[in-house]
């Protein structure tokens, strides 16, 4: 069965901003702090340190009841026993990840428009940039807080604002229709993530909109 999933303060790990910090421990104090739910997000780790990773951050999450997600690598989701799998444009299809991971397990579409159609059977779309961001080299033009509010009039998905998020404009993502935030730096290059996360998850409950538990909308 599918678990309902918070979506409100999603955690993208880099660990090039972490620093020396293991990201265990990152992790372990965004949680601390209001994190929902956690993507880790490697793009040059080999696949068995990948897998080894995840593991080790799935030992950390689980007992606490927060769901791992893991960029781009269906096998490495498969191989760690992670809950799930968020994909790009360039990726594999979605309904062939779906096909692999099984009907339980949570996926993730990155949208960086409001014109890209996206298949039903998804758990949320990750939509951004909002905002411009220095975290990834390659994100396209920000979409603004009008682009999100463009796709949530045009989509019925839970919807994660991603990009340039961080304490001054969270309240302002939600306000325009996101479900919830995905941020990188605004926690993992924070001095202290347990801190930077709960004033995110303090604004995040003062904001009117109260977020949507997701669920898949098939
Ligand atoms: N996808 C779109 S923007 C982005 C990703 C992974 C990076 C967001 O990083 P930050 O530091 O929260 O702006
Ligand atoms: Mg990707």
């Amino acid at each position: 069965v599918k678990r309902p999933v918070d979506w409100s303060l999603y955690l993208v790990t880099d660990r090039r901003l972490a620093g020396d910090r293991p990201l265990e421990e990152v992790v372990a104090a965004a949680v601390r702090g209001g994190v929902s739910a956690v993507q880790l997000r490697e793009k040059e780790c080999p696949a068995r340190e990948f897998v080894e990773l995840a593991r080790r951050l799935k030992a950390v999450l689980e007992p606490l009841g927060v769901p791992l997600i893991i960029n781009d690598r269906v096998d490495v989701a498969l191989a760690a026993g992670a809950d799930g799998v968020h994909i790009g444009q360039s990726d594999m299809k979605v309904d062939d990840v779906r096909r692999l991971v099984g009907p339980d397990a949570i996926v993730g579409l990155s949208v960086d428009s409001a014109e890209q159609p996206a298949p039903l059977d998804l758990d949320y779309l990750g939509v951004g940039p909002i905002f411009p961001t220095g975290t990834k080299a390659d994100a396209g033009p920000a979409l603004g807080l009008e682009g999100l509010a463009r796709l949530r009039a045009a989509s019925r998905h839970i919807l994660v604002g991603i990009g340039g998020i961080n304490a001054t404009n969270a309240a302002a993502v939600l306000g325009a229709g996101a479900d919830g935030i995905a941020v990188v730096s605004a926690i993992c290059a924070a001095p202290d993530p347990e801190q930077a996360a709960a004033e995110l998850r303090a604004i995040l409950s003062a904001a009117k909109r109260q977020p949507r538990r997701g669920c898949n909308p098939v």
